[in-house]
């Protein structure tokens, strides 16, 4: 996109601690959220669900339910099939196989927690009560429980897909059968990421209100992805798309289970539509457990060809990712292991040849979709675990190991052709050992294992795709093409609004992104407001994932706000009798360059535009609005490091998280605070998939953890004090040199979590690969001596 021209902008308050705009409302409980929005006249949806991993329906009566006090409606999926049949998930990748969710089961249920019927009611109240006199029956199919079974193919999970696989493929770069030929030696081993949840504070919810006179719907849902969903209801419940309207209020974290589109948000407007009444459906925590997008389950099996120097002299790699019972609309159940492998074997590592294999496969559970940095996470954690496996076997300290194989001049090109412009991939290595003092980390460890106390400390270096974008897409050979837009409005007093097509779930873009408007038009950041993605009749875009929030709405905004700060310029120069080059704006004031004392302010400058013509130079265009889009030309990459320190309780076997060290480099960073916030909740995050959370199934495929007294969330408690250094290598293609960075901390912190507990528990010559690290599991590995 060479047209895309972005302004050069002088930052004053980029950089800088500026407060977040949106802390005033959520701290003092004046936010918004789904929830406290209620219409006239609602009803409210509940959903009859499926107890039972896999069975035929033979029996599904709801006169019972249609009977009850207060009961408007009940549908069964032989209802909703003839309004649609469902959300197919296809893509062009070679091989795929296809699958459509129904909004409703029709003649099997695929997993515990499946919408099997809907209840809408005068109140929730009502409508739970009624849902239990369903009457029903199945006939038991047997359950697919994971990804080893559906490769077995002892049972079909989906009868859409025959041989339980969505999507096998892979690929080879570089002599692969040669590195591994010749390898001095050669380390492997397969690693399990289990099953999370993204568990966001506050769970779905969705809300329809449709206007037969007018045609029009307005609905309200906490997606990340307003314009997809708005797409997709027009698409296939034929809402003509000008006629649809999605809302997104504020919003308690998405996190990417937000970033897909969900039966409820389509059954929702059908059944406004049928019963002239606005309908509001809250998820509650259990739904959200059993049925808003699993994330994580798979396998990686990873192994290094290593030289006699420990350089790494090939990589192969295979992910097997449990997808659960559907593709999850619109990524498909292929994202995890596809992200696993294809985006991330060679990390910061100056590996010549690659090899990769992904398969995602059906289970009876429920559909695995996107959390934050998804794929990447197990990739990472496979890749830097196995280098410190490599350090072990080759007696270097993992430090050194990284140092000998990483990348260190750029732009460098990867064996699989993708280009990496510009990275502190070396310097991050020794700004965290530094950090680390590491020589007195191994002092301190060997004597307190003296004492009988075990203290390790575990790496991961990362490389995180961030500002996705239809290049950064194309680089990895999928084909989505994004488009997003900004809208800047210059007003008569000098202060900015300013629209993005990007919703906000707490990334506090709000905040960064009138850093961005506020530096291009020269004016104070506390002269801009915000408005996120609150309806899709304004700015468009392609919704808030991929960490691309801060470069391609923040692209967009400078690009807007600099056709405005260009017409300012010409203003202010026709005012000030000079040429428009010659003017700048600091402070809100304009000023001829090099001339104390001629200038005039912004707000003259605006108020003269809307109201004085004698001021605008010959032909003049009085607009102060302008939207433009951006999609930046390069595939960005930030990067960056995490080592963690740990001690493991020998007696409970409980692992205690005493400190984390980060380094990021996300190009430059627009807010500290809140780059430095992103950090520690991702690592929080990271803490939690690796040692706290996992959705369990039982053998039948029942799922047992349904509450947050069984699904176990990091709390405050076990976060660790964090210290962070800023690298800033900044991108030569957006403004600023902004990269993304939303997701690096879920992305690398397990790898270090890992590695952390295998160095304390060097001394009992375990490795241990299977998330997520329970006490049980360490005090086995403790007691009996073997990895698992
Ligand atoms: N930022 C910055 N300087 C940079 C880069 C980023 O100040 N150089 C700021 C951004 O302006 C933005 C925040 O940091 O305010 C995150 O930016 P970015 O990396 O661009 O990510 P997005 O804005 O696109 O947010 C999405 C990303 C993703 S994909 C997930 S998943 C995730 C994440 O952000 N979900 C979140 N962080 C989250 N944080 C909260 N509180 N809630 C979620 O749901
Ligand atoms: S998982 Mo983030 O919404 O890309």
């Amino acid at each position: 996109h060479p047209h895309m021209v972005t302004p050069v902008i002088e930052a004053r308050s980029v950089g800088t601690r500026v407060l977040r705009s949106e802390d005033p409302q959520l701290l003092r409980g004046r936010a918004e959220f789904i929830a406290d929005i209620n219409l006239p006249r609602q009803l409210h949806v509940a959903f009859i669900r499926s107890p039972v991993a896999h069975a035929r329906i033979t029996h599904l009566d709801l006169s019972a339910v249609r009977d009850c006090e207060g009961v408007y409606l009940a549908w069964s999926g032989v209802d909703v099939a003839p309004f649609c049949e469902g959300l197919p998930v296809e893509s062009a990748m070679e091989g795929f196989v296809p699958t459509t969710m129904p909004l409703l089961a029709t003649t099997e249920v695929l997993y515990v927690g499946e919408p099997l019927a809907v209840v809408v009611a005068e109140s929730r109240y009502a409508a739970e009560d009624a849902c239990e006199l369903v009457d029903w029956d199945f006939e038991a199919l047997p359950a697919v429980t994971d990804a080893d079974a559906a490769v077995a193919m002892g049972a079909v999970a989906n009868p859409q897909l025959p041989d339980n696989v969505g999507l096998r493929g892979g690929a080879t770069f570089g002599d692969i059968a040669g590195a591994f030929e010749q390898a001095d030696k050669v380390v492997q081993g397969r690693f399990y990421t289990c099953r999370v949840s993204a568990a966001p504070m506050e769970t779905r919810g969705v809300i329809a209100d449709y206007d037969w006179a007018s045609k029009s719907l307005r609905l309200w849902s906490n997606t990340q992805m307003p314009h997809l969903l708005q797409s997709m209801i027009s698409a296939h419940l034929g809402f003509g798309e000008h006629e649809v309207e999605i809302i997104t209020p504020d919003t308690g974290g998405g996190f990417g289970q937000k970033a897909h589109v969900y039966p409820e948000e389509m059954l929702l407007p059908l059944l406004a539509r049928e019963l002239d009444r606005p309908v509001k459906w809250i998820e509650d925590r259990r739904e959200n457990l059993m049925a808003g997008a699993h994330a994580h389950e798979q396998y990686v099996d990873i192994a290094y060809a290593l030289d006699r120097d420990g350089r790494i002299v090939g990589v192969r790699t295979h992910a097997l990712g449990d997808g659960g019972a559907y593709h999850m609309p619109p990524w498909s159940m292929v994202i995890e292991p596809w992200c696993a492998t294809v985006m991330t074997p060679t990390g910061i590592y100056d590996a010549p040849a690659v090899e990769y294999t992904y398969t995602a496969v059906a289970t009876n559970k429920t559909p695995v979709g996107a959390y934050r940095g998804v794929g990447y996470m197990a990739g990472t954690l496979a890749r830097e675990c196995l280098a410190d496996d490599a350090a072990r076997a080759l007696g270097m300290s993992p430090f050194e190991f990284r140092r000998r194989n990483v990348v260190s001049t750029f732009p460098w090109t990867n064996p699989q052709g993708i280009v990496y412009e510009e990275g502190s991939w070396l310097e991050s290595i020794d700004v965290l050992e530094r950090m680390v003092d590491y020589p007195a980390f191994l002092r301190r460890q060997a004597e307190s294992r003296e004492e009988g106390r075990y203290l390790g400390l575990g790496l991961s270096f990362f490389v995180e795709s961030s500002g996705e974008s239809t290049a950064g897409s194309h680089a990895h050979g999928s084909k989505t093409v994004y488009h997003d837009t900004a809208t800047v409005r210059l007003n008569p007093t000098g202060t900015a609004n300013v629209t993005i097509g990007l919703s906000a779930q707490g990334q506090g873009l709000a905040t960064t992104m009138a850093q961005m408007a506020a530096d291009t038009l020269g004016i104070k950041v506390q002269d801009v407001s915000v408005q996120t993605a609150r309806s899709t009749l304004h700015a468009y875009g392609s919704g808030t994932i991929g960490s691309r929030g801060a470069v391609i709405a923040g692209g967009a905004v400078a690009r807007a706000a600099g056709v405005i700060r260009e017409k300012v310029c010409a203003v202010a120069a026709n005012l000030l009798e000079a040429s428009p080059d010659d003017i700048e704006i600091v402070d809100g004031v304009a000023l001829v360059k090099g001339v104390a004392d001629v200038s005039v302010s912004v707000s003259d400058v605006a108020a003269s535009i809307y109201f004085d013509m004698s001021a605008w130079p010959e032909g003049f265009e009085p607009s102060l609005e302008a939207t433009q889009a951006y999609d930046p030309a390069r595939a960005m990459f930030s990067n960056g490091a995490h080592a963690i320190l740990v001690e493991i309780d020998a007696e409970t076997g409980f692992v205690k998280f005493e400190k984390v060290y980060s380094v990021e480099d996300c190009g430059t960073v627009i807010n500290p605070n809140i780059v430095e916030g992103q950090i520690r909740g991702g690592v929080v995050q990271g803490i939690g998939a690796s040692v706290f959370e996992e959705l369990v199934y039982d053998a039948s495929g029942q799922l047992l953890t349904t509450t947050f007294l069984d699904y176990g969330l990091p709390t405050m408690d076990v976060a660790p004090p964090f210290e962070i250094s800023h690298l800033e290598t900044r991108s030569k293609h957006t403004p600023s040199g902004v990269k993304g960075m939303g997701e690096s901390g879920l992305i690398a912190a397990p790898a270090a979590v890992l590695n952390a507990v295998n160095d304390a528990l060097s001394p009992f010559g375990v490795v241990l690969r299977s998330l997520p690290l329970t006490p049980e599991k360490v005090l086995a590995a403790m007691a009996g001596g073997t990895g698992m």
